[in-house]
């Protein structure tokens, strides 16, 4: 059990100041919101603890922001806003949080529960809408403050990481909390696999694979902060190694591309979306002789995923973060806490030996390079294939959600983790911009880059305006095909008529200098790449209009 420390001031604090301290001991630095007049207290209580208050347009992407802090700096993420409207605006990427395992406190005002009963206007019960899409949601109490925000930095950031909610009264907010203590994170230290049968025949199984694949997962990329006690474990650099000395090749979900570097002969790309991919690589699963998943949680798979390997036939060990009751795969051996530690105690004592010798794996690399080619002069693939060219490994790439994210998570090569930034889980539009504001504020000296569609940047266009504010110099590369890409497609495939999928062509290089950025249209690589370059080196945000046709993703993937 980990005690925070503050610096208390002789004053007893009010309760925002107790949750606004327990945040900033836990390692938050950064808060997004809208305020309202019932949460201005609770604004003021987090700057002057020394969180920074961003102020954004719109509350859901402020959520996306938080995440993309988050991944950056391993702190839980902070997003504010007011009862009613603003509490409303958010459940998308509450839910979001809950599916892409990402601790975030979600912090809301609300009128004090004995007005409540008579009083109607913008009020309704924000913990019955958010019950469903978050770990936790409490009503702050009087003189249980401290230990409230304890407890839901404990809840969002163990086991499975998630979003936990607090509704805090307008009175209480200001109100001194003269027993107030330090917030106590009370998480235990994942636990290793405890020696006994299981472990034995998972060891076993190892000692005789000859054929093992290992599919890696989100899990692997949890993160915490040194002031929790909670920073990283290093459980993704501990797969690669494994993977490597036993000579094992990996496939990953969209999240964990790069555990492995994905140039290296035993990396397999990642799956979860593509069928195209899916034919490549299920196949070579169905012939292994051992499946190891560390970390993997097949909330980010589609269909094709379901129960795609028998457990009766082939040795199946799963290493998770926490026990995982989805049932959407069997395992035959399941192991949850420490993965890490989980790995080297499956491995210790094991000597490798040499793995596929029918060359297999090497076969479903080329196969899939084959299956996704991006030769082409101009069109999705080029314009991914050349922004990789330009962003250095260290950076970080966001995509939103559309038929380019499918194509993009196929082709996109991460030399590191964390370095692709989408939600894979909930899939929703609207994400790649924020995601690129969080992660730019975070780490200012990690070149960013947003990809997104162009329905998808029209969800979150005034956040562009955030990015002006912020004075932050993200490249957006937005794929111009007025149409939902993904949607027409499966509109198209299913013989229906085409309705609600088109949509005019928005100037997007225009708009972003209207909002204070650099725009500027693309038609070809050359110009592209400049582009890039360009925007890369500005001192603001550059949006560039990469034009292509409608249909342009046809027999992609
Ligand atoms: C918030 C939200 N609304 C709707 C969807 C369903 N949806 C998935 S992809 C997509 C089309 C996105 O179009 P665009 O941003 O232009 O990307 P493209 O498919 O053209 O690459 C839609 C509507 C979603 N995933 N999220
Ligand atoms: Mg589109």
């Amino acid at each position: 059990m980990a005690r925070a420390t503050t610096n208390a001031p002789t004053a007893a604090p009010t309760a925002a100041q107790v949750i606004a301290r327990g945040l900033h001991a836990a390692g938050c630095r950064h808060a997004f919101g809208m305020p309202g007049g019932e949460v201005l207290s609770v604004m003021d209580a987090l700057v002057e603890a020394g969180i920074a208050f961003h102020l954004i347009k719109h509350e859901n992407p402020g959520g996306y922001m938080a995440e993309g802090a988050y991944h950056m700096t391993g702190a839980p993420g902070i997003l504010l806003a007011t009862l009613g409207p603003g509490m409303a605006n958010a459940v998308n990427v509450i839910a979001n949080a809950e599916q892409e395992r990402v601790p975030l406190v979600y912090l809301t005002g609300c009128v004090d529960p004995a007005e409540a009963l008579g009083y109607t206007h913008q009020v309704f019960d924000h913990r019955a809408v958010l019950a469903p899409v978050t770990k936790a949601t409490f009503m702050a109490e009087d003189g249980a403050v401290d230990t409230l925000i304890g407890r839901a930095l404990t809840i969002a950031t163990e086991g499975r990481p998630g979003p936990v909610h607090i509704d805090l009264p307008v009175s209480l907010a200001t109100k001194a909390q003269p027993n107030a203590r330090a917030p106590v994170i009370a998480r235990a230290a994942p636990a290793a696999p405890a020696e006994g049968p299981a472990l034995a025949a998972a060891r076993a199984a190892l000692a005789r694979a000859r054929r093992p694949i290992l599919i890696a997962g989100a899990e692997l990329l949890f993160r915490g902060t040194a002031e929790m006690g909670t920073a990283e474990v290093g459980a993704a650099e501990a797969v690669a190694a494994f993977a490597r000395d036993f000579t094992i090749p990996v496939v990953t979900t969209y999240k964990a591309k790069g555990v492995l570097p994905e140039d290296d002969p035993l990396a397999l790309g990642a799956a979860g979306l593509s069928p195209r991919a899916d034919a490549q690589i299920l196949p070579l699963i169905e012939t292994a002789d051992l499946i190891v998943l560390a970390g993997y949680d097949p909330i980010e798979m589609r269909h094709a995923w379901c129960d795609p390997w028998d457990p009766d036939r082939v040795p199946v060990i799963e290493f998770t973060a926490a026990p995982n009751p989805h049932g959407v795969h069997r395992v035959s051996h399941g192991f949850a806490g420490d993965i890490g530690a989980g790995l080297a105690a499956l491995r210790d004592g094991i000597a490798p030996q040499a793995t596929w010798s029918n060359g297999a794996p090497a076969e479903t690399k080329r196969a899939l390079a084959a299956a996704f080619p991006a030769d082409e002069p101009w069109g999705p693939a080029a314009i991914v294939e050349e922004v990789r060219q330009a962003l250095p490994e260290h950076g970080v790439a966001t995509v939103d959600s559309g038929a380019h994210r499918i194509l993009l998570s196929q082709i996109w090569r991460c030399a590191r983790p964390r370095t692709l930034l989408q939600s894979s889980a909930l899939g929703s539009m609207g994400c790649a911009l924020p995601l690129a504001i969080g992660a730019k504020l975070a780490a200012p000296e990690v070149p960013v880059v947003a990809f997104t569609g162009d329905a998808g940047l029209e969800m979150v266009l005034g956040e562009l305006a955030t990015l002006r504010d912020l004075a932050l110099p993200v490249v957006v590369v937005v794929f111009v095909d007025a149409s939902l890409a993904l949607i027409e497609l499966k509109q198209r495939g299913t013989g229906l008529a085409n309705v609600g999928v088109d949509f005019g062509e928005t100037d997007f290089a225009a708009v972003a200098r209207a909002l204070g950025g650099h725009g500027i249209d693309v038609k070809t690589r050359s110009e592209l790449r400049q582009a890039v370059e360009d925007g890369l080196a500005a001192d603001s945000f550059t949006v560039i209009a990469a034009h292509i046709d409608r249909g342009s993703y046809d027999g992609r993937f």
